[in-house]
């Protein structure tokens, strides 16, 4: 499978996060996507090439040009205040606040962001626009062809909305892929994100659209981050009506067989209604969801499939609490190319930096293993 990467992720090296009261070295660091082109090369899994430059045009496709021009802005306004530490907001526009664009950058870094775990750096831009072009890149060579395509996504995407960042995402990679593969003239594109939280971002996007289908397996935003959204009553809106699809699990969990599973699917769909599947869920629990979600996209028609591929399920990973162990991750490439369908690959969440290349290498794997 061919890869796409960009050295500019590089450029994306916070300080800290604010994580159970203290601040922390950020999770999101650029040895991830070091270790992830390291067994990318160690496993053979073919050529890397860099991206092109696709130019802000197809980021406004997703993404409020107010929300650009910010990013574009921030941390140049950021210095002038003769600041030289990462960007972080310190409030949020909550209930009954007034809702207009403050004028200061520090406000603004409150308005465009979810949460204080995304911090703005004298690199974010050139890092994130890189990301963006590394999924373009992507979907111009699936148009081209390729069967499947790895973005190696660096910083992720799936929590950026059209006009905030947050979850270290600025731009929704993903999104930015589905939208050109669109306007390359596919028709039906489906995003499936197996993150172990919430693609907040993409739902945002594509809500009220019925021509991109959007999927993600996550733990219960009950009890997990991102907190506010991501729940399984939230099904799309006017024309996106019945192209929203979530299944959350609950957190926590154990391992058993997701063969029983997955006879199990079709019939079990319908459960999928307004509740979380119940507490106790397990490796089985997430290949269920897993299948129940490659029955959506077959029913939808998709001429091409998304997948924002997050491996923070694995079961070491320090913010997360789903039970997958490294060798589920092939058996997760090997359901994923049951679709048959032309598939881009763009990189999420893993904060379990020693085995992230090896859990991602495995879906890439047992993907090109169900050539
Ligand atoms: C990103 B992805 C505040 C942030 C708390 C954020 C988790 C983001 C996960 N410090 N945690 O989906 O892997
Ligand atoms: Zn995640």
């Amino acid at each position: 499978m061919l890869t796409i990467y960009s050295d500019s992720h590089r450029l994306q090296n916070g300080r800290s996060e604010l994580i159970d009261g203290t601040l922390k070295p950020c999770f999101e660091n650029p040895s991830r996507a070091d270790m992830v082109l390291a067994a990318v090369r160690r496993r053979g899994l073919g050529d890397v090439v860099h991206p092109r430059s696709h130019g802000a045009a197809p980021i406004l496709r997703v993404h409020d040009q107010d929300y650009v021009r910010f990013l574009e802005t921030a941390w140049q306004c950021w210095t002038e205040l003769g600041r030289d530490c990462d960007a972080l907001p310190k409030m949020w526009q909550i209930r009954r606040l007034r809702e207009a664009i403050p004028e200061h950058v520090e406000g603004q870094l409150c308005y465009y962001s979810m949460d204080c775990g995304t911090p703005i750096t004298a690199g974010t831009w050139q890092a994130a626009t890189g990301a963006a072009d590394v999924a373009l890149s992507g979907a111009e060579r699936l148009i081209g062809g390729e069967r499947a395509v790895f973005a190696l996504t660096r910083p992720p995407g799936h929590h950026a909305a059209r006009d905030y960042c947050g979850g270290y995402c600025f731009f929704n990679n993903a999104a930015i892929a589905a939208q050109a593969l669109r306007d390359h003239g596919l028709r039906r594109v489906a995003v499936l994100d197996v993150d172990y939280h919430h693609g907040n971002g993409t739902q945002d996007i594509f809500y009220n659209r019925s021509d991109v289908l959007f999927l993600s397996i996550h733990g219960d935003p009950r009890t997990e981050y991102p907190f506010f959204l991501g729940f399984a009553d939230e099904k799309g809106e006017g024309e996106g009506l019945g192209y929203n699809f979530n299944f959350p699990l609950a957190a926590g969990s154990c391992v058993s067989t997701w063969f029983f599973a997955l006879d199990c699917a079709l019939e079990q769909i319908a459960r999928f209604g307004a509740e979380a599947l119940a507490a106790g869920s397990c490796v089985s629990t997430w290949f269920f969801a897993l299948d129940c979600a490659l029955e959506q996209i077959a029913r939808f028609g998709a001429e091409a499939l998304v997948v924002s591929l997050g491996v923070d399920t694995f079961r070491g990973d320090p913010i997360s609490r789903f039970q997958l162990d490294t060798p589920d991750f092939l058996t997760q490439g090997e359901r994923l190319a049951g679709l048959k369908l032309p598939t881009l690959f763009c990189l999420e969440g893993g904060y379990a930096v020693g085995p992230i290349g090896d859990n991602v290498a495995n879906v890439l794997a047992g993907f090109e293993s169900r050539g």
